[in-house]
């Protein structure tokens, strides 16, 4: 059975999480948090990493497509190869020209630290130019890419609310507000999937919080 390691508080790890419930995959959990990885499963330390019978996958977007093409039930990429591109750019979108770029503020926004004034302006910037570009992609309607549920949607139910909680509180203004995410997440959360998966994050955020007390 694969083995899907990290900790629930991580979006990336729920990402991976949401296909696995999504599709149907029997799988279990191994609780490993960062500092804590196995450095031969994940060379940079980073969670999720997945234990299968052929050996370790290390990073969620290759995780993902393992997952599909190995358990082809419940598709979330479609057959097409051209509406499944579209699927990975949007993806490429949510990740590399959101996410990464909002995680700049998530030491102030989420763990108590101060980034700096030219930090907070330039990733101001940056993401005001890729949220614009994102929503000429992102349809909501009511999925990311129309009427199926894909792996952008995966990475959309974890990535958009940490964007747009960490440049409510840092520039005191939603970047996504002009989107239609909230109605998104609503219908997302919906999901018993997404049920489950919010449930363990509440739970794994709040034992993370008291490990970071602990130490402090
Ligand atoms: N590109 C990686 C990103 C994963 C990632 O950054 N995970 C965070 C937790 S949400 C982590 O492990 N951070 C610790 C670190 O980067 O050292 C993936 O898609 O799996």
């Amino acid at each position: 059975m694969l083995t899907l390691c990290g900790f629930s508080a991580s979006n990336y790890y729920n990402k991976v999480k949401i296909a696995l419930l999504e599709k149907g995959v029997p799988f279990q959990e191994e609780l490993a948090w960062v500092g804590q990885t196995d450095e031969q499963a994940s060379p940079l330390g980073k969670v999720p990493y997945l234990r299968t019978e052929h050996g370790n996958l290390c990073e969620s977007a290759v995780i993902m497509e393992y997952i599909e093409h190995k358990f082809p039930q419940n598709p979330l990429l479609p057959a097409d190869p051209f509406a499944a591109a579209k699927v990975r750019e949007l993806v490429t979108f949510l990740e590399l020209h959101l996410e990464l770029v909002a995680r700049n503020l998530y030491p102030q926004a989420f763990f108590g630290g101060q980034i700096s004034d030219s930090t907070k302006e330039k990733t101001g910037i940056q993401l005001e130019k890729n949220v614009a570009a994102f929503a000429k992609l992102a349809q909501f309607k009511p999925y990311m890419l129309g009427d199926n549920l894909s792996l952008a949607d995966c990475a959309a139910a974890v990535h958009l609310p940490l964007v747009s909680a960490a440049t409510k509180i840092v520039y005191g203004r939603d970047f996504l507000a002009d989107l239609p995410v909230r109605d998104y997440l609503k219908h997302m959360n919906e999901r018993p999937t997404l049920q489950q998966v919010n449930a363990d994050r509440k739970a794994n955020t709040e034992l993370l919080l008291a490990r970071a007390k602990a130490k402090a």
